[in-house]
């Protein structure tokens, strides 16, 4: 069986759906030649190599009484914007999420479209490299609903999220590989602690993928784009932190 899977072949089927292969080959992955020639590639996705190693890994869900009292609202507080403003006091009534790019139903699902899926709630711990953590309550679709809803093509590597907010005068964007997008504690929040996500925190929607860094957790989503690769998104390097910091763009807790 090995002889006929390529390198490529594995690297595309990665963003195809590393769920997909790997229920066909587990035994192969534990293969230690195998492994050898996979883990020494290059260009292996990085997301399937962390789903080989790591597939059945969630982020920590804790308890209600854990929560933390006060969530601090961190980075952009109000994007400001005349265009964010005016939606805003439309209680977000005719903001849609753009779902664009490498997409064969490319859509634009209203707020109340993405209240009626099917949703997640997680009870996780945020954490910022500036040096603080708060543990908050979640709720909203999972991401890989989306995607599949919007039969994403098999090209897509990587969800690029589209903010609202100027950070420094700089849009604020982020990206996720394909593996954290269909992750199940991958969400895109409409309810923060059983109430609509406010202002300060990303209303009116938010991602939470919830195994990354507070950076990655883009608030004010206005758009998500799949996409072959980074290039032409700020300076390449896979979010607004990534461009200014250098923060490493898989943020992995
Ligand atoms: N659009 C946008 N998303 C953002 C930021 C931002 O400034 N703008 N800040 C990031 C950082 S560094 C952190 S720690 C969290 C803060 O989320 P909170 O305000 O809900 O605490 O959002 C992240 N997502
Ligand atoms: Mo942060």
């Amino acid at each position: 069986m090995s002889n006929l899977i390529t390198r490529r072949a594995l690297v595309g089927g990665a963003a195809a759906g590393a769920g997909l292969l790997l229920s066909g080959c587990d035994k192969l992955a534990q293969n230690e030649g195998f492994r050898k020639i996979l883990f020494s590639a290059d260009d292996v996705h990085r997301g399937l190599q962390r789903a080989l190693s790591n597939r059945h890994s969630l982020a920590k869900e804790f308890r209600p009484d854990q929560m933390s009292p006060v969530f601090r609202a961190n980075g952009t507080l109000n994007p400001g914007t005349p265009e964010y403003t005016a939606m805003a006091a439309e209680k977000f009534a005719n903001w849609k999420l753009q779902v664009t790019g490498l997409f064969n139903r490319p859509m634009a699902l209203s707020l109340a479209q993405l209240k009626s899926m099917p949703a997640r709630t997680q009870i996780t711990r945020h954490d910022c490299v500036e040096g603080w953590s708060a543990i908050g309550k979640w709720h909203g679709p999972m991401l890989g609903d989306i995607l599949k809803r919007a039969d994403v093509k098999p090209s897509a590597r990587y969800i690029v999220f589209h903010c609202a907010d100027l950070f420094h005068g700089k849009n604020y964007y982020e990206s996720i590989d394909m593996f954290d997008a269909f992750h199940p504690q991958t969400i895109l929040a409409w309810m923060m602690n059983d109430a609509p996500i406010t202002i300060p925190h990303g209303a009116p929607i938010r991602l939470r993928a919830e195994r990354l860094l507070g950076y990655k957790q883009a608030k004010y989503v206005m758009g998500i784009e799949a996409v072959e690769a980074l290039e032409g998104f700020g300076s390449g390097q896979g979010g607004y932190w990534e461009d200014n910091v250098e923060y490493d763009s898989y943020a992995g807790i």
